[in-house]
């Protein structure tokens, strides 16, 4: 089989124009074959050029709609796509025939310098979707244009941050970081869980809404793995009900709506005191947790921030309590973005953790945590981990604790960092960690929301003739275009007690964002509303 049969059988459509964004490329599933075969042939360049470094490929729609699909690449680190490549994915999957495409393909190849006798090394998986397996299919063809110089790994139905974690332990030559399999991952979470939990368990019940997606499945191997340490109960799990994805569930539903889905209000799981549940999105790389207020029976979100902030204190304590030398005190940071409330910046800097703003995404927010020691970084909506780096590894595996408190603290620490997901966040590995967090603590969840307050927020979706002309700057807290427009901004936040409010153009839906907080619900309804007329 060569490109040019490929590229026939998956032709572009017409009138279609492709970008792979922050979250690789995302549309309605019917668009994507031809993408498909061409994500294909670039993720074996990206290997070939690295001399057969193992490349992941993930199909995901994340929390969108069932009939969209999606795919982006995974590097050998485990992290997102190098950003310098995004720019070839799209001018590949944008090519309108399949001369321009081969064409395409052979300047590319030799712009990168790529020597095409090199091995090739791919993993890939995809989500529950129904469109999964065609384009599957569609990869598959891609992939196998180059015959036998590219070994592949089908990893089927699997969580998206499996599959990093895969790709990241396949190229860890050390084979430190974890046997490269689901199981080995399941393996290596239960154990640093057992190691935390130890005596403090079995805990409390927690209720799982898994989006009707690939999470329930995730879910349902851990368990198995984990024994009953956590008795974990699932729902929405109803991967083969056709329109169930993500439809009136998940981290997303929760967040955005700020409400219970009506499946967990309906099973009444959350009536009993002191219940907590949590949501994961359709690819189980978010989640958020929420409970019902005793005495009002109010729903209050535990979202990314709210992790972030009882995480990153956690550490702090038990980085203070490990008495590693002052040389060796390890710094441990946390990165947000704009949408982060205002209330937990607040707090985290009161209490002198250093906390880094970046612009929206998982790629930015990572590359940021990684210039900590211990860098906690969290989106409001959910998606994050800890990152440890090697040097604090390193210390902590070397140091000779003087009491037994110290030594329990560092063995913690270590085994937090087996824990997380040091690829990307995945909703199984962070639900454990606060779980573990919460279990040290003896707290239950209204005791860990009672650290700050949020401050009452809105989020507005505009449609705008073009969102182009929408320039962000400042980890996207300001506007440098349209002219002007900053500045009334600004001008109607000052009218606002506590009033915080930006505007940018959204990286994967063609409109614009407003965010604006204040310190009343209907402060934040009028600043947002305000804010949504300067924009139209
Ligand atoms: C993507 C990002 C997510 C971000 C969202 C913002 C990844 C894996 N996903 O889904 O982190 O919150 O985009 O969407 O990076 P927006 O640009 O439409 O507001
Ligand atoms: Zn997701």
């Amino acid at each position: 089989n060569s490109i040019a049969d490929g590229a026939n059988q998956y032709p572009k459509p017409e009138h279609v124009n492709y970008t792979y964004g922050t979250a690789g490329f995302r549309t309605l599933a019917t668009k994507l074959p031809s993408v498909l075969f061409r994500v294909g042939l670039l993720a074996v360049l990206r290997s070939k050029r690295l001399e057969g470094a193992t490349i992941g490929i993930m199909v995901t729609a994340s929390h969108n709609p069932e009939p969209d699909n999606g795919v982006k690449l995974v590097d050998p680190s485990g992290e997102m796509l190098d950003p310098s490549w995004e720019p070839h994915a799209t001018t590949l999957s944008n090519c309108p025939s399949t001369e321009s495409l081969i064409s395409t393909f052979t300047t590319l190849a030799n712009h990168l310098r790529v020597d095409l006798h090199q091995p090739a090394n791919i993993v890939y998986a995809r989500d529950t979707r129904p469109s999964g397996p065609e384009l599957i299919k569609a990869l598959e063809t891609g992939l196998r244009v180059f015959g036998d110089s590219v070994k592949i790994n089908d990893l089927g139905v699997t969580t998206t941050p499996i599959l990093h974690y895969v790709v990241k332990a396949t190229n860890d030559k050390t084979a430190e970081y974890g046997v490269p399999t689901k199981e080995g991952y399941n393996a290596k979470m239960a154990k640093a869980f057992t190691t935390l939990i130890g005596n403090k368990g079995p805990l409390a019940p927690l209720y799982v809404d898994c989006a009707n997606g690939v999470g329930a499945v995730a879910l349902k191997d851990f368990t198995d793995a984990l024994g009953d340490l956590l008795p974990v109960h699932p729902l929405n799990t109803a991967t083969t009900t056709q329109g169930a994805l993500n439809h009136m569930c998940g981290a997303d539903f929760v967040k955005t709506k700020q409400a219970l889905p009506p499946s967990v209000h309906s099973s009444g799981v959350l009536s009993k005191p002191g219940s907590r549940a949590c949501s994961f999105d359709g690819d189980a790389d978010r989640i958020v947790f929420y409970y019902l207020n005793e005495e009002k029976a109010n729903f209050r979100l535990l979202d990314g921030d709210k992790i972030a902030v009882m995480v990153a204190m956690f550490l702090v304590d038990l980085v203070v309590k490990a008495k590693l030398d002052e040389e060796h005190r390890l710094k441990v940071g946390v990165v947000q973005t704009a949408y982060a409330n205002g209330s937990s910046t607040k707090y985290l800097t009161s209490r002198n953790i250093p906390v880094t703003c970046v612009s929206t995404g998982v790629k930015h927010l990572h590359h940021a945590a990684q210039r900590y020691d211990i860098g906690v970084y969290f989106e409001a909506n959910g998606h994050g981990t800890v990152l440890f780096s090697d040097s604090a590894i390193k210390a902590l595996k070397a140091a000779s604790p003087q009491s037994p408190d110290a030594a329990n603290a560092i063995k913690n620490l270590l085994a937090f960092s087996e824990l997380i997901n040091q690829a990307v966040g995945d909703a199984l590995s962070d639900m454990l960690l606060v779980e573990a967090v919460l279990a040290h603590r003896g707290w239950g969840a209204s005791d860990w929301d009672a650290g700050y307050e949020d401050l009452p927020n809105r989020l507005v979706k505009v449609e705008v003739p073009d969102r182009s002309i929408f320039v962000a700057t400042d980890a996207e807290r300001k506007l440098t275009n349209p002219p002007g427009l900053q500045e009334k901004i600004e001008e109607v936040m000052r009218k606002y007690e506590m009033g915080r409010s930006f505007v940018r153009p959204s990286g994967t839906e063609d409109c614009v964002r407003v965010y604006a907080e204040a310190k009343t619900n209907s402060e934040a309804e009028n600043l947002a509303l305000a804010i949504t007329d300067l924009v139209r």
